[in-house]
């Protein structure tokens, strides 16, 4: 792996911060901000967007999954909205956390895959950008990050605390996330050693610390408008679960599939997953831990009396993975959908999305609207009565929410993903084109899927369709924007590029 310029990122002080948003903000704006957050008896909601990792479209059983049951999510489905047709920012961990946190798809946003820095750490957001966490520290919400970053190793300009939060408890780096038993965790700027976990010992489980500081985030804000963002780590590799929750699945889903991993030696906890002979009942007990943690969540709203002011929303980074023994085959947790993570067919992308907000959203409704993780930001922005970011890429679905008339969405949706050759994807309309090796074959004819007839993208209809594949590549390249990161440049000459673009080539 190449690593990240993170020398090159300038240092940035708290005061720069906030200079670098007066510049961002119009006075008129900075002044409501101002008003609304000194008015009294503050009513604003309380925003929590929980994002569970590599969890696919046909993992809970709201959603198909017939293996095993995922009631407390089910019941945030049951009454509030589940999106249909939601994808996420990308198909792995870091480029669709970066859509969703800048409200940017992949061909505007930074980070475009997944890049390592070792020992700890991603590839860092560059220091002026503005995130979702901003916006709202801007609008006077208390903002935290519960779970996995990956936006940015420590020490970097894009540590969660300049990020836009005020509080992080969790992994920094997404490759020690892979891990349930970690050495440590950050507890804001503070490595927490944990004790329990010293040599080859399993005591701390990670998910369980993680959930003990996000309930603890929730009381100490309940008398003010907060949002957390909980980055829960399940489902994905390592398939660890506590054993009272192997219990409940072992011997359940026969034959196994077992895995074997890396369990001591000089790499151990260094990001191989570790063996789990049973990965089966493992990812049906992982998905039960995340879903009684969602339940305590929403418990604890309700314990506090703020369940009604809360808006709710769960989503999943990308598809189902296949590492560390699971086999999401088994589980169909890909539903309709072709692929898997890293692809960027619908298994790879195509995500869960419920949103719950007791009186607001409509009980067990259901919603078809085109959506995406980089219109996150810009519905958030909607609801707290802040504009979003001008060269933000998303559309509020606020009014779908809210039952409101005026949904207006995206022309088209757009992915590129430098891993695996080069990948791009785009969605208009019911139309899907997807191309892949884009490193090695940049100007090959997409292939094109007609989603409403075949949701599983079985049969390539370009050849009888080459108007539509020429619109779509015209979005394509529309959409596409150099990223300033060099491993995220595309490496062949592509064709129609102009100005810049093209003379850098
Ligand atoms: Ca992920
Ligand atoms: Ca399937």
């Amino acid at each position: 792996m190449t690593p990240p310029e993170t020398q090159d990122l300038p240092c940035e002080t708290k005061l720069q911060r906030c200079l670098t948003m007066l510049r961002i903000l119009p006075t008129s704006m900075l002044l409501i901000f101002a008003l609304i957050s000194n008015a009294s008896g503050d009513e604003r909601p309380n925003i929590i967007y929980i994002l569970a990792d590599d969890l696919g479209y046909g993992d809970l059983s709201c959603q198909g999954q017939e293996k095993f049951t995922t009631p407390n999510i089910d019941a945030l489905a049951a009454t509030g909205m589940r999106f249909t047709q939601h994808y996420s920012g990308s198909t792995v961990c870091a480029p669709s956390r970066c859509a969703l946190l800048t409200g940017k798809h992949t061909g505007h946003c930074v980070v475009r895959g997944n890049a390592e820095v070792k020992p700890e750490g991603q590839q860092p957001m560059p220091a002026d950008t503005l995130t979702l966490g901003h916006l709202l520290q801007t609008a006077g919400y208390k903002t935290g990050i519960f779970g996995k970053w990956g936006l940015g190793a420590p020490g970097s300009a894009s540590e969660p605390l300049l990020m836009g939060f005020d509080r992080f408890y969790g992994y920094n780096c997404q490759r020690l996330a892979h891990h349930y038993y970690p050495y440590f965790l950050w507890n804001d700027r503070q490595r927490e050693i944990l004790w329990g976990n010293f040599g080859l010992e399993e005591q701390a489980y990670a998910p369980d610390l993680i959930q003990e500081q996000t309930l603890k985030f929730l009381e100490d804000n309940q008398k003010q408008p907060f949002f957390c963002y909980y980055a829960m780590i399940q489902p994905h590799a390592e398939m660890f679960a506590p054993e009272e929750y192997m219990v409940k699945y072992r011997g359940k889903f026969l034959p196994e599939s077992a895995y074997k991993g890396t369990d001591g030696g000089p790499n151990y906890r260094k990001g191989g997953y570790g063996s789990q002979p049973e990965s089966h009942a493992a990812f049906a007990a992982m998905v039960s831990v995340m879903d009684d943690d969602i339940g305590e969540l929403i418990a604890k709203l309700e314990e506090l009396g703020i369940a009604d002011n809360t808006l709710v929303i769960f989503s999943s980074d990308n598809g189902p993975h296949q590492e560390g023994g699971h086999d999401p085959d088994y589980f169909n947790s890909n539903g309709l959908g072709r692929g898997h993570k890293r692809d960027l067919y619908e298994g790879g992308i195509h995500v869960p999305m419920i949103a719950n907000w007791a009186g607001k959203i409509e009980a067990a409704s259901e919603t078809a609207h085109l959506s995406a993780f980089w219109d996150v930001l810009p519905t958030i922005a909607d609801l707290v009565g802040v504009a979003p970011p001008h060269d933000c890429d998303g559309v509020s679905f606020l009014p779908t929410l809210l039952g409101k008339e005026g949904q207006t969405a995206s022309e088209y949706l757009y992915w590129e993903f430098h891993e695996r050759k080069g990948r791009e994807a785009i969605r208009w309309g019911d139309w899907k084109g997807v191309r892949y090796n884009v490193d090695q074959d940049p100007n090959s004819r997409l292939e094109l899927y007609n989603l409403r007839n075949d949701p599983s993208e079985n049969s390539n209809i370009a050849t009888g369709y080459p108007e539509v594949v020429e619109k779509l590549d015209r979005f394509i390249q529309e959409a596409h924007s150099e990223s300033p990161v060099e491993r995220f440049q595309w490496q062949g000459e592509r064709r129609g590029m102009q100005g810049a673009e093209a003379k850098r080539k």
